[in-house]
């Protein structure tokens, strides 16, 4: 697509939009102070005329303020947006593709749940397979919580080929391929049944990260509540991708034991800490709930009583080389490091962290992690060069299970006071960084020091700017790379409250576009924020999101050949071609070759008997962008979508006659209403 300019789009938009600004400001000036405001020959509406309108609209009138965040987000008729943000879709399943700043939603990517307008699992056999490979023990398990999208990255920036993401509630990863927005593989985690501290990648995308969350025996077998200490097990997954195939390699992967603390969210270390990986926890506690009983702590208290939990600290590389070696046990055929193992073999540190932490945010040039605990007004900043120093010094204490907890004196570069309820953070282009603090409901803008960024000016509060509410994650523009972009944010908002017109009472999360792109001259309160945008998002809560230049993507407009087979990503041998078009009959087993084009499926007219096995291949062979064709057939639960160029297959066995026309679903023509065919069942005998 376009070629990458020095002077980043958002920028160049910004100075234009401001100009167009100032010269409506500069017209309503004219008009206020008598001179020619008239703007009824340049077709330019002044600020007076905006606020009429508006007013008689039942709207109420902009301020300054209100007017630039409009102008800076507003994108006319074909524009394209210059950012993408992949945002995870929470009970969803799914993924949502929106453009920044206009937070247009544009795709809604079916992941892990059926969906039927992208005919994702509704009898599109490559679909049904993806999604059962991410059957449990046999059981189909048609929703998720995705969590973290990923994006790969290639030398720690992305490089717009695929994403990854999460599904918390049941330890699955799905890859998706950025040539066509579509799942291409789904895996699930052989030895746990939840996960969290994933996904994250390396920087080149060799692994993508899967950590734990509340733990379970491995393979989550049964053991009683009582042998928590001994039984319930902590861990990460590596899963290794290869890119030549496009696919994670399951049989090279492999997992560590960790103690069954509640590993959270985990960042991949890049530049002098790459080959490193580190993960918050909670629960260091060991805390099993109450029961009915009424003997122990409730979780949420007594996972939260002591003053530290742990950073976990893990060596990547030299895992890697331990499971190379062997050194692993089996679990459910897959293989696992085991935690005397990995202590052996100095794997896996931790140092102490503030109260129940969240996130664990790796800084652009890889020196410093950086850590919010939920229930500390700081985010902690650990030095990796002093970790190193310290695991040199052996200067460390053994927790309870025997993992070196080194000193947290020494390991800490700072710590910066930026609000109550800290818990993730980003970075900016310039030595800024911008955590989320869900308990007071702002953005904290916050410097980093030390020689890479901002030197002696650092390590200090520069703002904070209000959100509406509660805010989870946040993102910034390329925003966890080693090179950030900044210009955008978004806040995650878990609370809209009072926002949005009342949908009944499951109300929508509010994401809300943050100018980040001036100085912190410009707002000293807010160093410099300002809300652009509030968005509505009822449709799943998205927990994390990463955001894109998206010049750096360059998906296909229309599939590269016709009978193309997404699943393969290859041309299909067997897909239907114009003039092949025909039905063949084998026993009780009948299968069709039909193509599709505007406007008619070829053929039109499939009679057979119930109880046929029935292999259905069309191939929309339109090769025009948009050129979409959808396929139902009504009782039988199948919906299709054929891009242009797409074969796919359907499967079933023809269990109830009758009469079911076919039809098109895909608004694709003046004469789509007739883009249709009836498929006929004589009843048996
Ligand atoms: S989590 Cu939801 S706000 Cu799953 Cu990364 Cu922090
Ligand atoms: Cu094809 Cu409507």
């Amino acid at each position: 697509m376009s070629a990458r300019s020095k002077t980043p789009l958002w920028r160049k938009r910004s100075i234009l939009l401001m100009l167009g600004l100032v010269a409506v400001l500069v017209l309503a000036l004219q008009a206020c102070t008598g001179g020619n405001g008239d703007t009824g020959d340049s077709g330019t509406a002044s600020v007076s005329d905006i606020n009429t309108r508006r007013e008689a609209a039942g709207l109420q009138a902009l301020s300054d303020d209100q007017l630039l965040a409009a102008g800076l987000t507003y994108l006319p008729s074909g524009e394209w947006d210059p950012y993408i943000m992949f945002a995870s879709g929470g009970q969803s399943g799914q993924m949502f593709v929106i453009g920044i700043p206009s937070m247009r939603i544009l795709k809604t990517i079916a992941v892990f749940t059926p969906e039927p307008w992208q005919g994702w699992g509704f009898g599109n056999k490559g679909t049904e397979e993806i999604l059962a490979s991410g059957d449990i023990d046999g059981n189909e398990v048609n929703w998720a919580d995705t969590h973290h999208p990923a994006l790969s990255e290639t030398n720690g920036d992305y490089d717009g080929e695929y994403v990854f993401i999460n599904d918390k509630a049941n330890a699955r990863i799905a890859l998706i391929d950025l040539r066509d927005f579509e799942v291409k593989q789904i895996v699930k985690n052989p030895i746990a049944i939840n996960d969290h501290g994933g996904t994250k990648v390396t920087p080149n995308t060799e692994w993508v990260i899967e950590g734990g969350q509340y733990a379970t025996p491995h393979g989550w077998e049964y053991a009683p509540m009582s042998s928590y200490e001994s039984e319930y097990k902590g861990m990460v997954t590596f899963w290794k991708f290869d890119r030549d195939s496009g696919r994670i390699l399951e049989d090279q992967s492999f997992a560590m034991e960790l103690p069954p603390y509640w590993q959270d969210l985990c960042d991949a270390g890049k530049l002098e800490s790459e080959g490193w990986v580190f993960c918050g926890s909670f629960n260091t506690e060991l805390a099993t709930g109450t029961g009915l009983d009424g003997t122990g702590d409730p979780f949420e208290a007594g996972a939260s009583a002591r003053d530290r939990d742990y950073l976990h600290i893990i060596n990547l590389d030299k895992a890697i080389e331990v499971a190379r070696a062997g050194k692993t046990f089996d679990v459910k055929g897959f293989p696992v490091i085991g935690l005397s193992t990995a202590l052996d073999e100095e794997l896996l540190y931790f140092a102490p962290e503030p109260k129940s932490p969240h996130g664990s945010d790796v800084t652009p040039k890889g020196d410093y992690i950086v850590v919010s605990g939920k229930l500390d007004p700081h985010t902690t900043i650990y030095s990796f060069a002093k970790i190193q120093q310290a695991i040199a010094d052996k200067n460390w204490v053994l927790d309870p299970y025997g993992v070196p907890v080194l000193d947290f004196d020494a390991v800490v570069e700072a710590q910066v006071e930026v609000g109550l309820g800290p818990l993730h953070t980003e970075f900016g282009p310039d030595g800024y960084a911008y955590t989320s603090i869900f308990l007071d409901s702002t953005v904290a803008k916050w410097s980093l020091g030390g020689p890479n960024y901002r030197g002696d000016d650092g390590w200090k509060l520069e703002g904070t700017l209000p959100v509406q509410y509660n805010v989870g994650h946040l993102v910034t523009a390329e925003g966890d790379t080693v090179s950030p972009d900044g210009g955008y944010l978004v806040a995650l908002n878990k609370w809209s409250i009072d926002r949005f017109f009342p949908p009944g009472p499951l109300l929508p999360q509010n994401l809300q576009l943050v100018d980040i792109s001036q100085p912190n001259s410009s707002n000293p309160v807010t160093g410099g924020m300002q809300v652009l945008y509030d968005m509505a998002m009822g449709m799943g809560e998205p927990h994390y999101a990463q955001i894109i230049k998206a010049d750096k993507l360059n998906p296909f407009e229309v599939y590269p050949e016709v009978g193309w087979d997404p699943g393969t990503m290859s041309v299909d041998p067997n897909a239907p071609v114009l003039g092949n078009e025909r039905v063949e009959r084998n026993g009780n087993k009948v299968e069709i070759w039909m193509t599709a084009v505007r406007s008619h499926f070829t053929p039109d007219q499939i009679e057979i008997r119930e109880g046929d096995e029935v292999t259905w291949h069309i191939t929309n062979v339109d090769t025009s962008k948009d050129a979409t064709h959808g396929f139902a057939i009504p009782a039988y639960n199948v919906n299709l979508s054929l891009e242009p160029g797409e074969t796919a297959t359907v499967e079933f066995t023809a269990t109830q006659s009758g009469t079911f026309p076919f039809y098109c679903t895909e608004f694709c023509s003046a004469l789509h209403l007739e883009m249709a065919g009836y498929f006929l069942v004589q009843p048996a005998g």
